[in-house]
């Protein structure tokens, strides 16, 4: 069979990361219809949809008091760690970022459901012969990029729904150059679907 299976990661969709979040994107709340559609098509399609949920200690190492360039954000189960309100969520979790001295942006550092030692997203969606993964959400230039390159790196297909992400910008156009980065190590490029 020539098909190859495709999965839906929807990255770090959670209240801090819009707006009135601890660390929010500009915009990031838009993300939300444009990734229902997709979730919806690939529901329609049997295929799987996965989340990744940044879920940080309330001492970590990424925050600025301890020495990291972000406001606390995403602290374990408060509010600003939960999934936007209007997400549907309906798929398996992946966490990241519970290790209080390790950054993790990847959603491919993530564990079923934050589990220490738990299965890892990359052996996942190899028990579940993923070839592809099809990546939107927050944020562009940070979680997003990280996921994808990982992917790529760790030898799935990776495709980018650019409507369907969007950036911190630190720097005005880290968002654009995460998305020709992205491109250049060998990510397609799709849009919001009807
Ligand atoms: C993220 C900054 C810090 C992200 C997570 O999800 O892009 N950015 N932690
Ligand atoms: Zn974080």
């Amino acid at each position: 069979m020539a098909r190859k299976k495709s999965c839906l990661v929807v990255v770090d969709v959670q209240n801090d990361f819009c707006p009135a979040g601890s660390l929010a994107v500009p915009e990031g709340d838009q993300v939300v219809p444009v990734l229902n559609r997709w979730i919806g098509h690939f529901e329609d399609a049997g295929l799987p949809v996965i989340y990744t949920q940044d879920w940080h200690p309330s001492d970590h190492v990424s925050f600025r008091a301890t020495g990291g360039i972000w406001p606390p954000h995403c602290v374990q189960a408060t509010h600003g760690a939960a999934f936007h309100p209007d997400l549907d969520v309906r798929g398996t979790i992946f966490r990241k970022g519970f290790v209080p001295h390790l950054e993790a942006y990847s959603g491919f550092d993530g564990t079923l459901n934050g589990e220490p030692g738990g299965l890892s997203m990359a052996d996942w969606l190899k028990r579940e012969r993923v070839r592809r993964i099809f990546v939107g959400g927050l944020a562009t230039d940070y979680c997003v990029k990280a996921t994808v390159l990982d992917g790529l790196e760790s030898g799935f297909e990776v495709v980018i729904l650019p409507d369907a992400m969007r950036a911190v910008d630190v720097e005005p156009g880290d968002g654009d150059r995460a998305v020709h980065l992205m491109v250049e190590h060998g990510a397609g490029l799709s849009y919001r679907p009807e």
